[in-house]
Parts: structure tokens; C-alpha cells; sequence
């Protein structure tokens, strides 16, 4: 059988022209950019200058793609060590545009942008949306949080490229949101994939059903999220549900989106080199091979980074995508080292969880799990949220879909959970990145 090769759609927005690039030229283009870069970080940050000759190496080393394994992993304490403009490569002059992000301790994560890498981070979440099937015609809520956030501008930026029209409504204040959403006709929206959990509900309680709107798309991200939730959303709404993805150390959103064939995210690699490696070791992983997602930007001249450990898990996919791009594509991101925590020697991770509570028919992904420990011995509680009908069931109903739960739990984790139905409204809503562990370990 011969097999034919994808080709770049005949009606393809012009943005998205290097998604389909020979990857020849890809690669020689990315050489040449990485080769730049390495240079200008060498010569303007003093960090990336003293870890590379403590390698003994110069940027000229830098004589294929592969010697990018050469240079040392910046990680996440090296932005705190260095606040606030440390592993800047530009002058504050040609620095346009800064935005943080908080972390959970200690002082903030800035990172910093010039003109041209605006110009940039726009094409890439341009693309990012093109590749979800965002057009001009569209009109777009972004619930994603304005101001230090990413989230919001950075998204904002992509869909003003489209020429969609905008509506800049940011998080919170969510029953505006829906009237915005009906009022305006609104097709696309972009926010969290927990905050649009939100969103339904609240529609719902004011009597709106999504399939009666005009919203046919949605752009998510910022979190793990699983491919169970997207069923669960693309189903109660009738929309499409996208996944964008990015972090703030190397642009913020638009590193890389999933495209119409929904199987893996296309990473914009002429932008943005990705690697994956074996997170205990350091080694570079084969494509199709699971590990730590390292990222080097190839054109940010505010702030380079050089192969970022994100602590983001996925692998690179292998194989070619039906939608014709030849940029490489990562697997769906569900997990992040560090929001692994151990129960009984067990290795768990919130989106198992997640997994597990939408393989049980009829209940709504509103959960949190809560970690105590008990006499030295530590205990895992998921707590979740039934919906208004589940509510008025039986009492036998509930304790039902609880056991159902607490099985489909331990078919993936090998542990006993305890599974505790809550009344509705009780777990708090996010208007942003949700937090679902609550760890009391440390306080009990
Ligand atoms: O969350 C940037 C962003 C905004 C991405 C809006 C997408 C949409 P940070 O706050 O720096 O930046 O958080 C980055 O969030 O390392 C991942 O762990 C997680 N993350 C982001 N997108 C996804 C996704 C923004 N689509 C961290 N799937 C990253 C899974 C994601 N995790």
C-alpha cells in the first residue's frame, strides 16, 4: 500500500505556514537560531557565561542540534536566584513588557520581554489557534487571568494576530461571564479547563444550556487535565475542546496546541527546542519515550533560556499527524513531577484520580483530594462533588458511585481510597488553576 504524506491544507491561514516547514529546513534553521542564541546568552547573562566555562565549553561547540546536550539545564531556582532581572540578555530600554509568575513560595518567577519577542510569543499562540480552528470570524471570551499572568495577554495577543474579535473579560465574576458569552454570541472561549467546569455550572443554575449558545471552541490549558475531562466537556457542551500549553520561563501560553486530529500538541519548534530526558539521570530520551520535558527558546532576545527542566512529563510523539504539520507533536501533558506526592509508597498523581471519577458514569470532575496522616500513617481522602440531581438520590445511590469510585481508584493506584461525596458548592471553585490536594500531613 502506498502511503500518501500529509499535505498542508489548500485553505490554511498564512500563519501557519512554517507548521508544515521540510524538516530539513527546520532543522537548519534551528541550528542556526539555537547557535545565536547560545551566544547572545553567553555574552549578556553572567549565569550561562560562568556555567558554561565551568564545562569547559564556548558557544562555538555548538556545531549540531546534538551538541545541544552539552549545555547545562537551567532550572526554575536559577529565575528565583537570579530576581529580579538577573538572566536578562537586553537592557531594561529594549524591554517592553514584564510578567510574573508567583510560585508557591518565596519571591516571584519574572520574566521579560522585547518588541520582537512579543511579535513572536503572538505568532506562536496565532498558530496555536489556527491550529484549533480559531479564524477571523470568531468571536473570543479570555478568561484567562490578565496582568502578571500569562495567561491572559500572552493569549490575547494570538487571537488579536487571527484577527478574532476579543473580549477581554479575564477570570472571576463568572455569572457575567455567561451573560457576556449568551449577550455577544461568544464562539470561542479561553480559560482553565476547571474554570470552564465553572462556567457550565453556573450557566446551568441560570437556566443556559451551552448547546443552545453559539460557543463552538475551547481553548485550554494552564493545568493537567486529562483526556477524560475533555470527553466530559466536549459532550455536556457540544463545543471542541483544544489544549494549549506553555510556561512563563520560556513565553507563557503558546509553546504548543493541539490540532484538529485532538492527538498530541504540535510544539512550535522553530520557536522552541524541545527535548525530553530521563528525569533522574539528565540523558536525552528517544523520541516516543516518556520523561521530563527540557525546553530551549531559539528566538527570545529579553530573556533566553537554555534546555529548561520543566518538570512537565510527556514524550515526543512519533509518526506523522493526519493534519499535514511536520512540527513534532508531545503527548497530552497530564502530570508534573511536582505534583506527585506519595501515599503508602505509592506514587500518585491528581489526574489517576481524575481518571478514575470520570470512568464512573453521572459524576461531574469537581474533586480534591485531601491528605492526612494518622498516627505516622498517612491517608488519602477524594473528596467529591455530586451534582444537584445525584444529590436528591438515595442514600444506597450515593454510597453506590462512591464504592464504584473508590474501585475504579485502586484498579490504577493499587491503594485503598477513602471516596467522600460532598454537597454541591462545597469544594471551592477555581477561577484559575485549580488546586486539588489539599496536604494536611504536615499539620495533623
Ligand atoms: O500556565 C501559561 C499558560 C497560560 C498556558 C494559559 C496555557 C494557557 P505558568 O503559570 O508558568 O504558565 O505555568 C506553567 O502550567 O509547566 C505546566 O505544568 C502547566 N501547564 C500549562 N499548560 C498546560 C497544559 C502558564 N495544556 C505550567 N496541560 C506548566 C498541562 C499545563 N499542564
Amino acid at each position: 500500500m502506498i502511503m500518501m504524506k500529509p499535505e498542508p491544507p489548500k485553505t490554511m491561514n498564512p500563519i501557519s505556514a512554517m507548521d508544515y516547514i521540510p524538516l530539513e529546513q527546520l532543522r537548519t534553521l534551528q541550528l542556526s537560531r539555537l547557535q545565536k542564541m547560545v551566544r547572545r546568552a553567553y555574552d549578556n547573562v553572567p549565569l550561562f557565561h560562568s556555567r558554561l566555562e565551568e564545562r569547559n565549553i564556548t558557544p562555538d561547540d555548538i556545531q549540531s542540534l546534538d551538541d545541544i546536550c552539552k549545555l547545562p539545564f537551567t532550572v526554575k531556582a536559577d529565575l528565583r536566584d537570579t530576581y529580579p532581572s538577573g538572566l536578562f540578555a537586553s537592557p531594561m530600554k529594549d524591554i517592553v513588557r514584564l510578567h510574573a509568575s508567583s510560585g508557591t513560595t518565596g519571591k516571584p518567577i519574572v520574566v521579560a520581554y522585547t518588541k520582537a519577542d512579543l511579535e513572536i510569543w503572538s505568532i506562536a499562540v496565532g498558530r496555536a489557534l489556527a491550529a484549533a480552528g480559531v479564524t477571523k470570524n470568531d468571536i473570543t471570551q479570555i478568561s484567562y487571568g490578565y496582568g502578571l499572568f500569562t495567561g491572559g495577554l500572552g493569549i490575547h495577543g494570538g487571537f488579536e494576530r487571527i484577527g478574532a474579535t476579543v473580549i477581554p473579560a479575564s477570570g472571576g465574576n463568572t455569572e457575567r461571564q455567561v451573560m457576556l458569552m449568551k449577550d455577544f454570541g461568544v464562539t470561542c472561549i479561553a480559560c482553565t479547563p476547571s474554570y470552564f467546569l465553572h462556567i457550565i455550572e453556573t450557566a446551568q443554575k441560570m437556566g443556559i444550556d451551552m448547546h443552545d449558545l453559539p460557543i463552538r471552541l475551547g481553548i485550554f490549558g494552564a493545568e493537567p487535565w486529562t483526556e477524560a475531562m475533555r470527553n466530559q466537556i466536549e459532550s455536556s457542551t457540544g463545543i471542541k475542546a483544544y489544549d494549549i500549553y506553555g510556561l512563563s520561563e520560556i513565553v507563557g501560553p503558546g509553546v504548543g496546541c493541539s490540532c484538529s486530529a485532538q492527538n498530541g500538541l504540535h510544539i512550535f519548534e522553530d520557536f522552541f527546542y524541545p527535548e525530553i530526558i530521563n528525569p533522574a539521570t539528565g540523558e536525552v530520551l528517544p523520541d516516543g519515550e516518556e520523561g521530563e520535558l527540557v525546553l530551549t527558546t531559539l528566538c527570545k532576545e529579553a530573556m533566553p533560556i537554555i534546555r529548561y527542566r520543566t518538570r512537565d512529563i510527556t514524550s515526543i510523539k512519533t509518526g506523522s499527524c493526519s493534519c499535514g504539520r511536520t512540527i513534532r507533536r508531545i503527548s497530552k501533558i497530564s502530570r508534573r513531577s511536582d505534583d506527585m506526592f506519595i501515599i503508602r509508597g505509592v506514587n500518585v498523581f491528581p489526574t489517576q484520580i481524575e481518571t478514575a471519577i470520570l470512568s464512573v458514569e453521572s459524576v461531574l470532575p469537581i474533586y480534591q483530594i485531601v491528605l492526612t496522616r494518622d498516627h505516622g500513617m498517612d491517608n488519602i481522602e477524594v473528596d467529591i462533588e455530586i451534582n444537584d440531581a445525584l444529590f436528591k438520590d438515595t442514600l444506597g445511590g450515593i454510597e453506590d458511585i462512591c464504592h464504584k469510585i473508590s474501585h475504579a481508584i485502586e484498579r490504577i493506584l493499587n491503594i485503598r481510597v477513602f471516596v467522600k461525596m460532598c454537597a454541591p458548592n462545597s469544594i471551592p471553585r477555581s477561577e484559575g488553576k485549580a488546586k486539588r490536594v489539599i496536604d494536611k500531613r504536615n499539620l495533623s
